[in-house]
């Protein structure tokens, strides 16, 4: 089947790095918050993934944008849109939250950075958070003001991270802890930089606000990386899901509610802060879920996924399955899918067909073993 090109254009947003990565063999693009996302460079999906995992890569996430909530009342509206209890949060620290709507739908899974009380990013997966943000701070009348500041997050991962970024900051990188956010001075500027990222390899990703020291900063890293054997690279698939690192709009969105998506460690119902859809979960939570995500194995080499496909027992559906690679490590295709109750605990081997032929497969947990 022929690839079609993507027409560019204003509205579907290139970002600070995009003219570096074309010159870089980036291969393909997708579109996350109207924005360019690298899919994939130059090499075989096995051969990035061996050496995102042995090595490092520079990734531009600029399409992970940041909302920036700040006033008088912003603490009050990042929470009404989380259900995870925000009251005890800290300066300078990441919170991987759920953003659910008034029915406990999954709105948006972000990273929400805290500076202080009164300034957030929540550094969005892809949907509108900016649109429902406003939305809400109007018919609240809070006290707030919401943009989306022209933030360039680029990735620094794999397991030869800090062997790099000690090169350029010092051993005071070292320190950063999991999660943790800081700004670090490079030449006559400084950036924000948090020890956070979508692949489980290690590594940080730093929140360009000065462009014109951003890319200077890519292109040392780039320069003074070359001992490390570093490469462009962007989220990977094959890591990705082997570390179930959730992609809102694949295996998750607005029909699903956290506690289907196992996102159960960041909901707090036990409390007395307000926040949207916290009687629905309530209720959700004691009715039990009807339906939950899980791993599923299924023994072939390759699969191409471009929408959800059905599971099925005898004939009749059990879920459908909504994100898969070929993973080397397990030496068959592993997927995301959402599996409905009581299936999900039984865990039975299901079929599915793909391009006319029937395969068998297992339902397994997540994270995969
Ligand atoms: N980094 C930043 N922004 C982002 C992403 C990111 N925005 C979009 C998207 N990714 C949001 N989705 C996720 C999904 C999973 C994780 C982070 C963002 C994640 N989870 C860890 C885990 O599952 O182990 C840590 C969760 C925790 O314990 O708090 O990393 O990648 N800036």
């Amino acid at each position: 089947m022929p690839n079609q090109y993507v027409a560019k254009s204003r509205r579907l947003r290139s970002t600070i790095y995009s003219s570096r990565i074309e010159n870089q063999g980036v291969t393909s693009y997708t579109i996350y918050n109207h924005m360019l996302l690298p899919a994939g460079f130059e090499g075989s999906l096995e051969e990035t993934y061996n050496h995102l995992k042995n090595h490092v890569q520079i990734w531009d996430v600029a399409a992970e944008r940041q909302i920036e909530i700040k006033g008088k009342d912003a603490y009050q509206l990042v929470q009404l849109m989380t259900c995870r209890d925000l009251s005890k949060t800290k300066e300078g620290k990441c919170y991987y939250c759920p953003i659910i709507d008034e029915n406990g739908g999954m709105i948006n899974d972000p990273v929400v950075l805290k500076f202080n009380n009164e300034k957030w990013w929540i550094s969005i997966a892809d949907s509108d958070v900016m649109l429902f943000a406003k939305g809400l701070a109007i018919g609240k009348n809070l006290e707030v003001s919401i943009s989306e500041p022209d933030v360039n997050i680029m990735a620094v991962q794999g397991p030869k991270a800090f062997n790099l970024l000690e090169k350029i900051f010092g051993k005071e990188i070292l320190d950063l802890k999991f999660y943790n956010f800081k700004y670090f001075n490079f030449k006559n500027s400084k950036h924000l930089i948090a020890k956070s990222g979508w692949s489980k390899q290690g590594g940080v990703e730093i929140y360009v606000e000065d462009a014109k020291s951003g890319l200077e900063l890519y292109d040392l890293l780039f320069e003074e990386g070359k001992e490390f054997n570093v490469k462009p690279g962007c989220p990977h698939l094959i890591e990705r899901i082997e570390s179930a690192l959730l992609s809102y709009g694949n295996d998750m969105d607005i029909n699903d509610n956290p506690l289907e998506c196992g996102l159960d460690k960041f909901v707090h119902l036990d409390n007395n802060i307000e926040f949207l859809g916290k009687d629905k979960l309530i209720k959700i939570k004691e009715n039990g879920i009807e339906k939950k995500l899980m791993g599923v194995k299924i023994d072939i080499d390759n699969i191409n996924l471009r929408s959800s496909i059905n599971l099925t027992i005898n004939n009749s559906v059990i879920g459908e399955i909504r994100s898969a690679v070929y993973s080397p490590t397990f030496n068959k295709v592993i997927g995301i899918a959402m599996i409905n109750k009581p299936y999900f605990l039984s865990k039975d081997k299901f079929d599915i067909i793909i391009d006319s032929k029937k395969y068998t497969g297992e339902i397994c947990d997540i994270p995969f073993v």
